[in-house]
């Protein structure tokens, strides 16, 4: 009779040595099908793969279905979950005490662009650097389902009303007012929005991803313009994404011609290969005209509409210390008596 030893099953590990069960946090409580669940499984994907140490992210969200979702990954990262649409004021906050910290936000179309639009505009003027995520339904989940302003004019709630509003545009607003990555994906569309994500990590300034998340319970009806249904028979992809990461590069050849590679602040490729458009996401203004036209023609349009990789970020802005200003000894943020004696006299 052969005897065997049974060996534990071999996980893979990323480049820290961690497994992706190390990227996990609680068990969600949200809806069976949101499209919020699917993103934070991209998120779960996208920080194994590229390696990022959980320790080293502050996850910031605020009310929502969808602010509820970073308790449902990375669970050992540092998490603030504030007020309905104050999130970046938090943020801003937490990347200027310690900028060594990867802040990823996760908000919803409601908290961003309703309550939240006057927060989120200076964000993205500042061009912090973190991941701004919004889980865009087109509604208020959380509280069963009414318009939020990012619902399209025309669009049917569950009970019937029409929505008589136009929408603002994240992308739009993000653009013109200083973000320097800025894309549009779907929650069903694996392959595009993980890519995206690693991408977003290599790059270091205001990066906004609205991602289509369609809300099974309050709007994916017949009549919603952000319904699975929607969504995939009216996608209009610009580029295929692809990434390669800095601690692949050495052994990735690319083809020329059809593509545009962007190289990111740290050393990674972004590269977008031509679909039918002949789309340049470094013209600013292009990026708006074409979000315009798509929505006139009520395409969902999605890809990286408009990458900058050399506009300053606010942590360059500010001239801030190397080391963090939270890790700072006091004997060196707090002013000398001398010194404030000093101050009181230009005063006087
Ligand atoms: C100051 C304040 N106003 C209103 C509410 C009620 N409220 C909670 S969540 C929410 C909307 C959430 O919508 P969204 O951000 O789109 O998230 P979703 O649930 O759709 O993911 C509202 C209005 C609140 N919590 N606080
Ligand atoms: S109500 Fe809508 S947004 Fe909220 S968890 Fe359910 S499906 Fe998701
Ligand atoms: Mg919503």
């Amino acid at each position: 009779m052969s005897t065997t030893t049974s060996q534990p099953p071999r996980q893979n590990t990323n480049r820290i040595g961690l497994t992706v069960l190390d990227y996990r946090g609680g068990k969600t409580t949200l809806c069976a099908g949101c499209g919020h669940n699917a993103i934070s499984e991209r998120i779960i994907d996208a920080f194994f793969e590229m390696g990022v140490a959980p320790e080293r992210v502050i996850k910031v969200s605020g009310i929502g279905c969808s602010s509820k979702s970073p308790a449902y990954f990375m669970g050992r990262s540092h998490s603030f979950n504030a007020l309905h649409g104050r999130m970046p004021s938090v943020a801003t906050g937490a990347a200027l005490a310690n900028h060594l910290l990867l802040a990823l936000g996760v908000s919803g179309d409601g908290d961003t662009a309703s309550i939240g639009i006057g927060q989120f505009v200076h964000l993205m003027r500042r061009n912090l650097p973190m991941i701004y995520i919004i889980e865009n339904n087109g509604v208020y989940g959380l509280t069963k389902g009414q318009f939020s302003a990012t619902s399209d004019a025309g669009a049917k709630s569950k009970s019937g009303v029409v929505n008589e509003l136009q929408p603002v545009d994240c992308c739009v607003e993000a653009i013109q007012i200083g973000a320097t990555f800025v894309a549009r994906s779907f929650s069903g569309d694996k392959r595009q929005l993980h890519t995206m994500l690693k991408a977003a990590l290599s790059h270091r300034g205001s990066v906004m991803l609205d991602v289509i998340s369609p809300c099974t319970t309050f709007n994916d009806h017949e009549g919603s313009t952000k319904s699975y249904k929607f969504v995939k028979d009216h996608e209009e992809p610009l580029h295929d994404v692809d990434f390669v990461p800095h601690f692949h590069s050495i052994d990735v050849d690319y083809d020329e011609g059809s593509s545009l590679n962007v190289t990111m602040h740290d050393g990674s490729s972004l590269r977008l290969k031509k679909l039918e458009h002949d789309y340049d996401p470094t013209n600013k203004v292009e990026a708006v005209k074409r979000l315009i036209q798509s929505h006139d023609a009520e395409e969902v349009l999605t890809g990286v509409l408009y990458v900058n990789t050399t506009a300053p970020n606010f942590i360059d802005m500010i001239n801030m210390t190397d080391e963090p200003l939270a890790t700072l000894p006091e004997s060196v943020t707090r002013p000398s008596r001398q010194a404030l004696e000093e101050c009181m006299e230009e005063l006087r």
